[in-house]
């Protein structure tokens, strides 16, 4: 895989590319520490690092990059040198991670090329053993939702459900959430990202449930919306749009599609049943270590490619009613979009 950064450097006529997002740094064998910084040159691969790392730089990162201990906060300062020796000129950061003294310190030196979302893109394509660990996650994803269920409690605040998700997550083998989880009831259910609170579940609200895992170093996330006890038929007909919605664009998922085609589909049906103004947000974004592509949105103009992952979540919120959104990774795999997670959605009913 660094093959395709080696010729990333190529095409773009860079001299180094210095890697800071904590995704890339992971996929490209590195360590995620802020403490750790990957620079990629013609001729090598070296990580720069503070004593911290050490160790866990020599067990886990690959052993053919070269290793420079440098004093803690130094980073920057001895990259440099270390660039200015190799005579680089043309310098390509990431957007992300690097603080704005650091991009002063590099562009008083170098000509500084700001990348957009190169790394991703060559993360978007993955291999079958990359695929298989996003199904292994998606399916730890689905025992846990499983498991919560049967213990939703009608007057259970929402952190201690978010409490439930984290243990039973742990619990099964996930290294991580992937992202804190979203739960969000009632009429925080219109807060598409309402982060759990010490709001009680009630009877007769709709309960949206966000959250994903990290199990070797790959993401998954999903999405149900619950009804509470028995809900009205406003809140049944949001519940039949969005899931409709949802499973036309799961379907249409294929290789040669634009994301803004996939996403179409599924806004049609929300535009059609009256809800379009309370979809606010694109269908869906990339599956993988984090901050993945191809993004899903009316304006995405990527082309779908064997091998991507990415979800599709659809949702409807309104103020005071509520919200429902639903979600699943879709994997691309013989040209077809296959769905990796798996919890059921027809509307299940909890409390
Ligand atoms: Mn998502």
């Amino acid at each position: 895989m660094i093959d395709k950064v080696f010729q990333l450097l190529e095409k773009k006529q860079l001299d180094a590319l210095v890697v800071t997002s904590v995704p890339n740094k992971v996929y490209f064998q590195s360590l995620k520490g802020s403490g750790v910084y990957l620079v990629i040159t013609k001729s090598e691969v070296a990580q720069f690092f503070d004593g911290r790392y050490l160790e866990e730089i020599k067990e886990k990162t690959n052993a053919s990059y070269r290793r420079y201990e440098v004093p803690k906060g130094r980073y920057l300062e001895e990259i440099r040198t270390y660039l200015c020796k190799q005579a680089a000129t043309r310098v390509g950061i990431e957007p992300v991670g690097l603080t704005i003294q650091d991009y002063h310190l590099l562009t008083a030196t170098f000509d500084i090329c700001l990348l957009q979302d190169e790394l991703e893109c060559i993360r978007s394509i993955k291999t079958k053993a990359e695929c298989q660990k996003i199904q292994a996650v998606c399916q730890l994803t689905d025992e846990v939702f499983t498991t919560i269920l049967p213990q939703i409690k009608i007057g259970m605040t929402e952190l201690e459900l978010s409490g439930i998700i984290h243990y039973e997550g742990f619990k099964r083998g996930a290294s991580a959430m992937a992202f804190e989880p979203i739960i969000a009831s009632g009429f925080r259910g219109a807060y598409p990202h309402g982060r759990p609170t010490t709001k009680r579940i009630e009877h007769g609200e709709l309960l949206t449930i966000d959250f994903g895992l990290t199990l070797d170093h790959y993401q998954s996330d999903m999405t149900r919306t619950l009804a509470v006890g028995s809900i009205d038929s406003k809140r049944r007909e949001i519940y039949q749009t969005v899931l409709s919605a949802q499973k036309k664009a799961v379907a249409a998922v294929r290789s040669g599609l634009t994301g803004s085609a996939v996403d179409q589909i599924a806004r049609k049906v929300i535009e059609e049943a009256g809800y379009g103004e309370y979809f606010a947000h694109g269908l869906g974004h990339g599956i993988g270590m984090g901050n993945d592509v191809p993004i899903l949105n009316p304006s995405s103009q990527t082309i779908l490619k064997e091998g991507m992952v990415m979800t599709c979540e659809p949702g409807i919120y309104i103020p005071d009613i509520g919200g429902v959104r639903i979600e699943d990774v879709v994997m691309i795999q013989g040209e077809i979009g296959k769905q990796v997670t798996l919890s059921e959605k027809e509307l299940i009913e909890v409390g």
